[in-house]
């Protein structure tokens, strides 16, 4: 049986990655830092414990803790996903975005170079390294320019990740566009709106602030993504791949289509930062100058040929679909 790692395990994609991988035959396995006065019940909250055989305590940023849990794990694959992964964050806080995200895929690295070095390793890498974009859509050949602490952060890791590769490590990025699913976090626009939405269908006065409505995104289903980092791991020659849908769309257009999937019609009033949205004769958004960042991605959009070619991926779920998905799983817990 394969033996798989997983860092980040806690997270959106680490949890559909270890039921993937678990349903692939593998024995699955996980780092998590240990937080004190957190509920650890409310932090495993994605994770499915029939497949993952066990969860060993490590800090991403601190390489003794990387080693000693690579050590014991001694995988064969390993898929490096844990990250600060807030974008909006990282300007906030851009010395621990570069210590967990730049300093810590270092740490993996090494630790695989010196304990496992014919495992195989897969990056998370970003469509925010493309930030301010050079050419639409973006592919494996488009020059990065990132726009956030966060971005830089990835574009470090990226060419951490190839630098290893050129040592003679099997090392792989996969250069993901926005995904999300039902598990998303409620930091990210998406999933801030769908829980909020449901919340205004089952009668809560709730306001959502926003900022940026015309940032436009190439936004999939976390539950497709997963899948293609495992098939970068299958193929005879360790590449990087853009992962995408092809579609971009707003923050308004993903609103819109939120509030209509609960049965409500949105319908914008105002103009710039007086701009409101209104449903069921209600103010529902508001802008907010809090949640517009010093300097913005304002449209990505990915051209996945590469992986279609090579990889044989393609998405099954597209933007609607996937707005769809995550109003149902945000009406069922705010109608419970
Ligand atoms: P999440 O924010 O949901 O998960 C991040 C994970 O990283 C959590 O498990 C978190 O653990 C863990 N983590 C953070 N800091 C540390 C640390 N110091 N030590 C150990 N673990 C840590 O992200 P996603 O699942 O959405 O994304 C997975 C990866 O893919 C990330 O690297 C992200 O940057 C990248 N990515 C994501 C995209 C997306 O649209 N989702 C697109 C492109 C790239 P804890 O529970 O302790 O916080
Ligand atoms: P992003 O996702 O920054 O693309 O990073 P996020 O959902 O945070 O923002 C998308 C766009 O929406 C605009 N926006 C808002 N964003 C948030 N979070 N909250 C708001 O209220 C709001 N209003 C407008 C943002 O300005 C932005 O333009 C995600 C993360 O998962 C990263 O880890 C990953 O690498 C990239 O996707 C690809």
């Amino acid at each position: 049986m394969p033996r798989a790692l997983i860092t980040g395990i806690t997270g959106q994609d680490g949890s559909y990655l270890s039921e993937l991988l678990f349903n692939k035959g593998y024995e699955v396995f996980g780092v998590e830092r240990r937080v004190a006065l957190e509920d650890q019940s409310l932090r495993n909250k994605r994770i499915d414990f029939r497949c993952v055989k066990d969860i060993v305590s490590a800090d991403i940023s601190n390489f003794g803790s990387v080693f000693h849990a690579i050590q014991k794990i001694k995988p064969d694959e390993i898929y490096h996903l844990a990250a600060q992964s807030d974008v909006a964050e990282s300007f906030r806080d851009p010395f621990q975005t570069h210590q967990i995200n730049t300093l810590g895929t270092l740490n993996v690295l090494e630790a695989m170079r010196v304990l496992v070095p014919n495992s195989r390793f897969y990056f998370a890498g970003s469509s925010e390294m493309f930030g301010q974009v050079e050419e639409e859509p973006q592919c494996e050949t488009t020059r990065f320019h990132p726009r956030s602490p966060y971005g830089v952060s990835k574009v470090a890791g990226f060419y951490q990740t190839q630098n290893y590769r050129e040592m003679g490590h099997f090392c792989c990025s996969g250069i993901l566009f926005n995904h999300e699913s039902p598990r998303r976090g409620k930091e990210f626009v998406t999933r801030k709106i769908t829980s909020a939405v449901a919340q205004i269908s089952t009668g809560k006065d709730v306001l959502i602030q926003l900022g940026n409505l015309d940032s436009m995104r190439d936004w999939g289903f976390a539950g497709d993504y997963v899948k293609v980092m495992n098939l970068m791991l299958q193929q005879k020659v360790p590449q990087d791949y853009v992962i995408g849908t092809g579609e971009k769309h707003s923050v308004r257009e993903f609103a819109e289509l939120a509030f209509q999937y609960a049965y409500m019609d949105l319908h914008w009033e105002g103009k710039g930062l007086e701009e409101i949205g209104v449903a069921s004769g209600k103010k529902v958004i508001e802008i907010s100058k809090k949640f517009f960042r010093p300097s913005d991605v304002n449209t990505l959009l990915a051209d996945s040929s590469k992986a279609k070619v090579e990889l044989g991926w393609e998405p099954e779920i597209k933007f609607r679909e996937l707005v769809q998905m995550m109003v149902k799983g945000d009406l069922e817990i705010y109608s419970k």
